[in-house]
Parts: C-alpha cells; sequence; structure tokens
C-alpha cells in the first residue's frame, strides 16, 4: 500500500540552472504503451463485431463490463422517462449547460454560402452540409461523463446531423447512467449503444443488425478506443472517418506574482483527478521561494482533502513545476508543449493571449478555472491532447460539417481561365482535360 502521508509534489526545474535540451525532456509527455500491442488486442474484436453483428457486440459487453444480463445492445428513442429520474438541480445543470454550448457553437454557423468571382465570369462557393450521421463515444471508466455527451452532442444538434447515435458502455446491471440518456434525448439522438471499448467503435463504424451505421465518430476515449478509431478511419471499406487522435488529459499553467497560489494549485488537481496519466505543469514566472512554497503547500493540502488522492497522486508524479524568467519565456514552452488546456494566470492575462500558437482552449485570468469549460461555459472540452493541438483543433461545430465548393463559370468566364487550364493540362500530358476546355472554346468561336 502507498504512504498515503506522503507529500505531494511535482518536481521543480528552474529554466536558468536547466539546459532547453533538459526542459524538453521533462515536459515529454508520459509515453503511451505501443500501439502494436494495443493494435493486437482490438483487431479480433472489431472483426468479431463486423463479422457477427449484435452477438458479437454483445459478448464483449457482457465480458468487459459485466452486464450479463444485457439482451440488446441498443436502447432507441423516445427514450422512457423513468431512464432520466434525476434531481432537479442536476436536470437545470445540464439545462443551463447545454444552452451555453448550443448558443457558442450556433454562432460558428456560416449560414450564407461564400461566393468569390476570382476572375470576371469565375465564380467560386463554398457552403456546408451537416455529416448525415455521427457516432458520440462518451467513456465510462472511473468516472460518469456526461458533460461529453453534451460536448459532442450539443454542435451535432446544431450542425443539422440527422442520425446522432451515442455509444457509452453500461454498468454491471445493464444500464446507462441517466445524466446520459437525459442529454441524448435533449440532443435527439436516435439511439444510444450499450456498449464501450472498440467493440462499441467496430460497431457504430460498420453497423450491427441494431447499431446504426456512422459516417464519423467522435469523442474521447482510452487506448482501445483510439486506436479501435484509428483503425476504422483506415479501412476504407467501412467509410468512417473521426475527429482526432487522443491521449491522456493534460493542463498547463502559467502563474506570476498576481497568481493566488490556492487558486493555482486547485487547477492543476482538478487535471490531476481526471487519471493517473494526466499531465500538469506549471510555468513560474518569476516567483519567489516563498510565493512557490505557497503553492506547493495548497497542492498537497487540498489534494489530500480530495476522494481521488490516489489518482492525483500517480498524475502528479510525472507532472513538473518551471520556473521561468519572463511570460515571454513561458509562452515559448507553452507554444512548444501545445497543452491540451493552457490557463493564464497572469496580470496582464487578456493580452497575453496574443501570445499564444497552440492550445486546445484557453482559460484566461483568475476567475476563469478550466472547470468552467469543462462543463458548462459553452467552450468545447474535446480537445486535441499529446501536442496535437499544434495541428488540430478541438471539437466544434465544423467537425460535424463537410464544406463542399462549386464553381459556376459564364463563356466570358471560361474563356479568361481557359488558356491557363489549357496549358496547365498540357503541361500534364492529360489530353482529354484539355480538350474539354478547348471543346468549349471552339463552339463559342463557331456561334459567336
Ligand atoms: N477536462 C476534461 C473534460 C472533463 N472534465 C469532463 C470534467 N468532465 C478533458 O478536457
Ligand atoms: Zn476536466
Amino acid at each position: 500500500p502507498k504512504q498515503t502521508s506522503e507529500r505531494i509534489t511535482m518536481r521543480r526545474y528552474d529554466s536558468s540552472t536547466s539546459s532547453p535540451a533538459e526542459i524538453e525532456e521533462v515536459l515529454k509527455r508520459p509515453s503511451q504503451k505501443s500501439s502494436d500491442a494495443i493494435m493486437k488486442i482490438i483487431t479480433p474484436i472489431i472483426d468479431d463485431v463486423r463479422k457477427n453483428g449484435d452477438k458479437g457486440l454483445l459478448s464483449y459487453t457482457h465480458k468487459f463490463e459485466k452486464a450479463t444480463s444485457l439482451t440488446s445492445p441498443v436502447l432507441k428513442a423516445p427514450f422512457p422517462k423513468e431512464l432520466m429520474q434525476l434531481p432537479a438541480e442536476t436536470i437545470k445543470a445540464i439545462d443551463v449547460s447545454f444552452e451555453n454550448i448550443r448558443k457558442f457553437h450556433a454562432a460558428q454557423k456560416d449560414e450564407k454560402t461564400l461566393n468569390v468571382e476570382t476572375m470576371p465570369g469565375v465564380v467560386c462557393s463554398r457552403f456546408s452540409r451537416p455529416i448525415e450521421r455521427v457516432g458520440l463515444y462518451v467513456p465510462g471508466g472511473t468516472a460518469v461523463l456526461p458533460s461529453t455527451a453534451l460536448m459532442l452532442g450539443v454542435p451535432a444538434m446544431v450542425a443539422g446531423c440527422q442520425k446522432i447515435v451515442l455509444a457509452s458502455p453500461p454498468r454491471a446491471d445493464g444500464s446507462i447512467t441517466p445524466e446520459i440518456v437525459y442529454v441524448a434525448h435533449k440532443v435527439g439522438a436516435e439511439s444510444i449503444v450499450l456498449a464501450g471499448g472498440a467493440q462499441a467503435v467496430a460497431a457504430m463504424a460498420y453497423g450491427t443488425e441494431s447499431v446504426t451505421k456512422v459516417d464519423k465518430i467522435l469523442g474521447p476515449g482510452n487506448q482501445f478506443v483510439t486506436a479501435a478509431k484509428m483503425f476504422v478511419s483506415n479501412d476504407t471499406n467501412a467509410g468512417c472517418g473521426i475527429d482526432m487522435p487522443a491521449g491522456p488529459s493534460e493542463v498547463l499553467v502559467i502563474a506570476d506574482k498576481d497568481a493566488n497560489p490556492a487558486f493555482v494549485a486547485s487547477d492543476l488537481l482538478s487535471q490531476a483527478e481526471h487519471g493517473v496519466d494526466s499531465q500538469v505543469v506549471l510555468l513560474a514566472v518569476d516567483l519567489d521561494e516563498q510565493h512557490l512554497q505557497a503553492i506547493e503547500d495548497e497542492l498537497h493540502s487540498q489534494a489530500m482533502a480530495l476522494p481521488r488522492v490516489d489518482i492525483v497522486r500517480g498524475a502528479i508524479a510525472h507532472s513538473v513545476t518551471i520556473q521561468v524568467r519572463d511570460v515571454e519565456e513561458a509562452m515559448r514552452i507553452s507554444n512548444e508543449y501545445a497543452p491540451e488546456h493552457l490557463i493564464l494566470q497572469l496580470k496582464d492575462a487578456e493580452k497575453t493571449v496574443d501570445q499564444v500558437m497552440n492550445a486546445g482552449s484557453v482559460f484566461i485570468g483568475q476567475w476563469t478555472p478550466e472547470s468552467v469549460g469543462d462543463y458548462s461555459a459553452g467552450v468545447n472540452h474535446s480537445l486535441p491532447t499529446y501536442g496535437f493541438a499544434k495541428q488540430y483543433s478541438g471539437v466544434n461545430l465544423g467537425s460535424f460539417l463537410k464544406h463542399i465548393t462549386s464553381s459556376n463559370l459564364t463563356a466570358e468566364g471560361l474563356r479568361n481561365v481557359g488558356g491557363a487550364v489549357m496549358q496547365l493540362a498540357k503541361v500534364e500530358q492529360l489530353e482529354a482535360h484539355r480538350r474539354a476546355v478547348g471543346i468549349r472554346l471552339e463552339h463559342m468561336n463557331k456561334t459567336s
């Protein structure tokens, strides 16, 4: 058993005494299990579900979720009222969050078609259409996450996706938490797949007798879920997209002399309690020993009072504090790390946002804990982790849309642009391409 009184503290480094290479090394994410090993585990599961449909799917739910009484893997809408019995204050909290998330994502709509006349008579347009069928994965595991159902379901609803399928592992008695059923009901989901892991991903990607096949799967999950999403998105026969690669959750806090030590510690801990593989980083901007000590004391004492203190211990064990000279240096390190969540506990927090180049979501100033974004502010909490904020956006309205382009030329337009097309077709030696323009220009010349 662990020494439960052992002090919970993050390793400390100082950028003035550690080399940039050392700093880079300590900021490496805890390494993930080799993808080969994971693939070996999930491939037979995916094959089984693809071949044996509901029967295969149920067998894994019986085995992994211990929900042996479950006889149907899908709950179809309309969902029975008795499955969403909740305390009034929970209903209210879900409703408030739903509305804020709806507002923020509805504002992301590009209602109008974008039209650009690139040359006289050459009009290029772009318009969006919803992805017809989406599969939203809501993880089970150590915590129930109805907030994730909101973060995926609300934008899908706002985008106008016709079929919203939610998947979440059932409890051992075969039931699903009422909060998730209530959210599924609110976003107009057509069904809830009572399954988790690679088997749930496979069911949604290929479809079964009772699971609707979807066009895209979104949502966080453990390494098996992530690997399964990668697998199906690589299978051209599945015809199924995914949102982004996912890794353990993380936060990077930048704090200066203005920062309240108790606030800083509380933010670090709210991320650390997610999982032992979570990583939290504190960049301390020109803080004296007393201030650093105050943060560390708060971290320890607040952590000891948490129900999930054991998980926190695990996360803090591979987390670090780095002392830096100024905000510029902090931002350089942060942009290189590309955190999923970036919290700015700085005097000039608002101004510093201009320097943010890579981050999933930013929390500005002392009154903005990450928790507000996790649940209710309106921003999405499905975000790129593991450094993928360098090239991926978090889930947003666009994640549920395709953008379609169109071109529309007049005769004048074809005369204007035709020469360039014919010349490039000639360079590529694609004669039919060249002729498709040439034949029209000749026709124009004959008839005019
Ligand atoms: N911080 C998590 C989201 C979450 N927090 C769900 C609480 N519930 C990853 O962004
Ligand atoms: Zn969280």
